[in-house]
């Protein structure tokens, strides 16, 4: 299913004339205050962000799972709706696959289907959190941490077969995140199971293509409910350094503890030329996945703040990928993501306001005062204009959300797949 230009054009046209009258207010603003808004949005035009192909249908708990009709059913269905979201937003232009939730019956064929949806492969994900079919060991004690050494070449073979499968589409970089751990004190020894994962991931680091990146996700708990073997960021840290420079901790936005500054262990690992790239979600609790920037936007300000810094000063950092991992247990999945790229965007052109020069020296005179004026400054700017601008620029809708409910793109989908159609993923 594709949407027209012209059906993007219509429906912009009875926007358009409100948009200009707010582009116009914002950048008159932002250009007395010395800011190059042309730049501005050809910044915001270019970020893209990379959907996961397991979250295009109806997530859900172990309470259970309330199904949303018309979800796509193979991949080829999931990249066509990738395709509406970025012909709607144009910064969805790329998927990230989990294997082997996603595995490609025909390579080509959905090379063909991405270009078509002007959508590239970013990081493939590994899954060694559950058993597959006529699996010969089983990850129930682990899989790359496990006391036996055939679970771990198991593991480390499927890392190998994903490579493959990614290497043939495209990808260039592959993200590990394990489940290993313990439920209970005593059932795991921490230093083997540690050792272990770091002998484990060396081999897979041995397989990787010379111009590819391993990102290496950690998380506190869930599903072991006592130790994650991979828990925090400096376990992560660790592991890519031992592993190499190819090697880089991946952040998942909802793998903290409460009230952890995760703006400040993103400078840490820019710092250190260890930030490879993000999971964008927001939580309350715990790893809850829901909408980007739904719960706690200034923390998310913040972390773009640290970003926007690290890109203009770490050169030693390489230039991090940016992707999505929600679920959807009460939203429709594409309005969901929509909503999450809208916080992204605005997030991303909230920290490009900051004066980071101006910053700088209050934070040189410890004018504290001033260094939180300098900040509110920006995340108090409505950039929704420059936003919306950015997707005009690129062909997109002014409003993507509304534009999707007046063309009824929902109902179609129903309508083509009905209404029992399941998405692969969590
Ligand atoms: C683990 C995680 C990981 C994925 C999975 C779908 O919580 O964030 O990134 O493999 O979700
Ligand atoms: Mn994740």
């Amino acid at each position: 299913m594709k949407i027209s230009k012209d059906q993007i054009y219509n429906t912009n046209q009875k926007k358009i004339t409100q948009h200009h009258a707010r582009f116009d207010f914002l950048a008159n603003e932002l250009d007395a205050s010395g800011l190059q808004v042309n730049e501005l949005v050809d910044k915001l035009v270019a970020f893209q962000v990379a959907i996961p192909s397991w979250a295009l249908g109806a997530g859900g708990t172990r309470f259970g799972r309330f199904s949303y009709q018309g979800e796509p059913s193979s991949l080829e269905q999931k990249i066509e709706d990738i395709g509406l979201l970025h012909q709607l937003t144009q910064t969805a232009g790329a998927v990230s696959l989990h294997i082997p939730w996603d595995i490609p019956e025909d390579t080509l064929a959905i090379k063909e289907k991405a270009l078509e949806n002007r959508i590239v492969f970013d990081a493939v994900n590994s899954n060694t959190f559950q058993d597959q079919k006529n699996q010969a060991f089983s990850y129930k004690f682990g899989s790359l941490c496990n006391t036996n050494k055939a679970v771990r070449e198991q593991a480390i073979a499927h890392n190998k077969e994903v490579i493959k499968i990614g290497n043939d589409l495209g990808s260039k970089s592959l993200t590990v995140w394990l489940a290993d751990g313990a439920n209970f004190p005593g059932q795991n020894n921490f230093q083997t199971a540690l050792s272990h994962t770091e002998d484990s991931l060396k081999e897979i680091y041995k397989y990787l293509p010379e111009d590819w990146k391993l990102f290496i996700e950690y998380k506190p708990y869930e599903p072991n409910f006592y130790s994650t073997v991979i828990q925090d960021w400096g376990t992560s840290f660790m592991l890519a350094n031992a592993c190499g420079p190819k090697a880089y901790t991946l952040v998942d936005l909802g793998h903290h503890l409460p009230n952890t500054n995760i703006e400040q262990i993103v400078a840490t690992l820019m710092l250190k030329g260890k930030l490879g790239g993000f999971h964008f979600n927001d939580s309350k609790y715990g790893d809850d996945d829901v909408t980007v920037g739904s719960i706690k936007p200034y923390s998310l300000f913040l972390i773009f703040n640290e970003l926007v810094y690290g890109i203009e000063n770490n050169k030693q950092n390489p230039y991090p990928a940016w992707m999505i991992d929600a679920s959807h247990n009460t939203k429709d999945p594409l309005e969901d993501l929509m909503q999450s790229l809208e916080a992204i965007q605005i997030a991303y052109a909230k920290a490009l306001l900051v004066d980071q020069t101006k910053l700088k020296a209050a934070q040189q005179e410890h004018d504290v005062v001033a260094c939180q004026e300098i900040l509110h400054a920006a995340y108090n700017t409505d950039v929704r204009p420059l936003v919306a601008q950015a997707r005009i620029n690129a062909g997109g809708a002014v409003t993507p959300i509304e534009t999707y409910r007046n063309l009824q793109i929902r109902q179609s989908l129903i309508d083509i797949r009905g209404k029992n159609s399941v998405a692969s993923g969590l």
